[in-house]
């Protein structure tokens, strides 16, 4: 027993965990192979400021992680006694696992999920780094859920990985981190995290699509979302929220029957709701039904949607439109 806080690491894989599995072949490439031991071994400097254990609860890549995983993530940690939660797995969908952490995750510790950019065989591996300071950062605060990566605190509302390879990759847009480490403290400016949805008890998310709009594309594709089983629908729009003629009409037709949330396709910035007019502009989307997310970005705005639409009993359009004016 020692006075350190007890930080409880739980690994899902991803290129922090990885190696190449073949030493016969220079060209087999990494997978995702190590443990979470094998990952805090690596770091004995952990051992200086907190009590550390360690469970691997996949090794996988994270394009394969999805609501299961994450849910039942979620539910271990609410069942902890550790003093805060450090995830590490992979970064290709770690914004999408934080953000969707954040909507259901009901406990009262940090949740800190962290990763690497660079495997721990590479130069300048920064796994090591980033698992020390998700730690420091599990020791420093008293609650909340956040993406701690390259040095920077990240609200899982805002963070994107906007680079295939730098380890400076996630960022959060125009808003900013919401704190850093250096010198071994972690400094968070103050900011209001969003609350947890409720507990969606034996509700089940509901499939929503996420289409991008793209030049001369004449919406056959979207022409199938219906017949696909889709719940909801979620259209990465041309800039501050439009599309072609082609693509309003078969949009019409799907708003009709489910939810259509109007996102842009652009990095930053505001859908709009009230300057054009012109036929497939955001007035006239607006008009045929589809839902503007102002800067609810699409990847969250598809997570969001469909964990609002597990619980058919509410209205997922008012509590959208209040999570949107809150956020
Ligand atoms: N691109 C890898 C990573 O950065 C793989 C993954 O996301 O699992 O972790």
């Amino acid at each position: 027993m020692t006075n350190l806080p007890h930080i409880q690491v739980f690994a899902l894989g991803g290129t922090i965990a990885m190696a190449s599995d073949n030493t016969s072949d220079a060209n087999a490439g990494a997978v995702p192979n190590l443990d979470a031991e094998a990952l805090v071994k690596a770091v004995p400097e952990l051992a200086e400021i907190a009590d550390i254990t360690a469970k691997t609860l996949a090794v996988a890549a994270s394009a394969n992680l999805n609501y299961s995983k994450i849910s039942d993530l979620c539910k271990q940690v609410e069942a902890g006694s550790a003093d805060g939660y450090v995830i590490t797995q992979g970064t290709d969908t770690l914004e999408e696992s934080a953000f969707l952490a954040s909507l259901i995750y009901q406990g009262d510790q940090p949740l800190i999920f962290t990763g690497a950019m660079r495997t721990p065989s590479q130069l300048s591996a920064d796994g090591p780094s980033n698992l020390y300071n998700a730690v420091l950062t599990a020791c420093a605060l008293e609650g909340g859920v956040y993406v701690v990566m390259n040095g920077d605190i990240h609200d899982p509302w805002h963070v994107r990985k906007g680079h295939t390879s730098d380890v400076s990759s996630f960022t959060s847009g125009e808003v900013g981190p919401v704190g850093y480490l250096v010198e071994g403290a972690v400094h968070l400016r103050t900011h209001e995290q969003q609350a947890p949805l409720e507990p969606l008890g034996s509700n089940q998310p509901k499939p929503v699509a996420l289409l991008t709009a793209s030049l001369g594309d004449d919406a056959r594709l979207l022409e199938q979302v219906i017949g696909a089983g889709y719940k909801g629908l979620v259209i990465e729009a041309f800039g501050a929220g439009h599309l072609s003629e082609a693509w309003a009409d078969a949009v019409e037709t799907i708003a009709q029957d489910i939810p259509v949330i109007l996102c842009s396709r652009c990095q930053n910035g505001t859908v709009f709701e009230r300057t054009y007019g012109y036929k497939g502009a955001e007035i006239d989307l607006m008009s045929r039904g589809l839902v503007p997310a102002g800067q609810i970005k699409s990847r969250k705005a598809r997570l969001l949607l469909s964990v609002l639409l597990a619980d058919e009993q509410q209205d997922w359009h008012a509590r959208f439109l209040a999570i949107k004016a809150s956020f």
